[in-house]
């Protein structure tokens, strides 16, 4: 539900005018497939009273999903960050790992948490994944593996880092956590790399509230993964490998195969949404939505913009705190990078000079709401406030700092 459309600077909510939008508009608001399918799921659930140790819906779901990506192995986990852990002790990497600080910080914490130093490599601006050519230059005597990050589920230059790996003789594995549903020529992400690592977190366009799951075409791996999610454990009272605790429980698995069944109509709602946003956006200067490549199988899960303001225009920053006030909660991932967050900052000190497009992208970034609790008049009006936003900047920059520093 939104209120009318604003004509003037006095009718935004940040200088005391009505919000735009009487609910908050979240990027990430989770979406929800077919509550009667979920709940029937979760009443069966508990009456077997089997609710977590591979249980029946985990099994089911980790079946669909390796026929959905066309994978050998599918194991579920908890989420993504501890998927993202086991995947890499399992190779096993050690000593330096490449990686982007175009990421969510869980990527750089799944290798520092087991002593593993992230090294910072640049990004290509044009698809904000990796840059091969700078990966090539960051490969020392102590690099193990590339951990390449399909950001906004675009997917990285794959064949470039496989290349690379092969002949470095490094491992190669994906966070995948944005890119589950696309593909790379054709062929679903999942099946590359050595091993790749979704995330069903509540915020990703499908969701089994926390969770996530490595998928692999190895055997032997996914079998020490398989163990690694569970303590190690090769059956009752027989420990045979180091573990932890990875398990997705049935609740989340019931919500996972929920979601499933409503995939093509989230991904449709994404793919109307961007292509919205794409027609509005177009009319307002400064405002650049990043591409997806629609020749792949795409999410469409993130609307990703780049802005440059005009000279004299409002900065990133303030559009970010004008929309708020609207209940419009864009957000600024993956701004300002993890090589600026601790404890990275502080540990590797050098690592923000080799990252200008990193820093330049991070410093552009605005991620706008969509996915199925925002519709098409939500994004027209959204709009309208980014125009009367971006139309007026001169009078909003001045406005807000003067607010600021008065
Ligand atoms: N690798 C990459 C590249 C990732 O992006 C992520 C996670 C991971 C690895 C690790 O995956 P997991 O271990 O989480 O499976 C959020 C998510 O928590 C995180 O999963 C996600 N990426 C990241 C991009 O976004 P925050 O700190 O921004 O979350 P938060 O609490 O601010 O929520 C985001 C927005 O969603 C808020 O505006 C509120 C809204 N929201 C959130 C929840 C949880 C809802 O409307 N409903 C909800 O239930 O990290």
């Amino acid at each position: 539900m939104s209120t009318a459309t604003k004509s003037s600077l006095d009718a935004l909510a940040v200088f005391g005018g009505a919000p735009a939008f009487e609910r908050k508009l979240h990027v990430g608001q989770p979406n929800l497939g077919d509550r009667a399918y979920f709940l029937q799921r979760v009443e069966r659930i508990l009456d077997s009273r089997w609710f977590t140790n591979n249980g029946e819906c985990v099994q089911e779901l980790e079946r669909e999903l390796a026929a959905f990506l066309g994978v050998r192995n599918v194991i579920a986990v908890c989420n993504a960050t501890i998927g993202l852990e086991i995947a890499i002790r399992a190779l096993p990497m050690s000593g330096e790992v490449i990686v982007p600080a175009m990421t969510f910080i869980a990527t750089a914490h799944a290798l520092q948490w087991q002593q593993i130093t992230p090294v910072f490599c640049d990004i290509d601006p044009a698809t904000h994944v990796l840059d091969p050519v700078e990966v090539e230059k960051l490969i020392t005597d102590r690099t193990t593996g590339i951990l390449g990050v399909h950001v906004w589920g675009r997917e990285c230059n794959i064949d470039a880092l496989d290349d690379i790996a092969r002949r470095h003789g490094l491992h190669l594995m994906f966070d995948a956590a944005h890119a589950f549903g696309c593909s790379h020529r054709g062929r679903m992400i999942g099946g590359f790399g050595r091993a790749e690592v979704f995330s069903f977190h509540a915020t990703k366009f499908f969701n089994s509230f926390e969770g996530g799951a490595i998928a692999t075409d190895d055997d032997a791996l996914a079998k020490k993964i398989r163990l690694m999610t569970n303590f190690g454990f090769a059956g009752y009272d027989n420990v045979v490998h180091i573990g932890t605790n990875g398990k997705m429980s049935e609740v989340s698995a019931a919500m996972g195969l929920t979601s499933l069944r409503a995939l093509p109509e989230f991904v449709e709602t994404n793919r109307r949404n961007h292509h919205a946003y794409r027609e509005r956006l177009a009319c307002i200067p400064g405002m650049q939505l990043f591409a997806y490549d629609e020749a792949e199988r795409c999410n469409w899960q993130y609307v990703v913009v780049e802005y440059t303001p005009a000279p004299g225009g409002p900065s990133r920053d303030q559009l970010v705190e004008a929309l708020w006030a609207e209940n419009v909660m864009a957000r600024k991932y993956f701004w300002p990078g993890c090589h600026r967050m601790e404890p990275y900052r502080t540990l590797y000190p050098r690592a923000a000079a080799r990252l200008p497009h990193t820093d330049a992208v991070a410093a552009r970034l605005l991620i706008l709401p969509t996915g199925t609790g925002v519709s098409g008049e939500d994004i027209q009006r959204l709009c309208d406030l980014l125009a009367l936003m971006v139309g007026q900047g001169p009078a909003l920059r001045e406005r807000l700092a003067g607010r600021t520093s008065g």
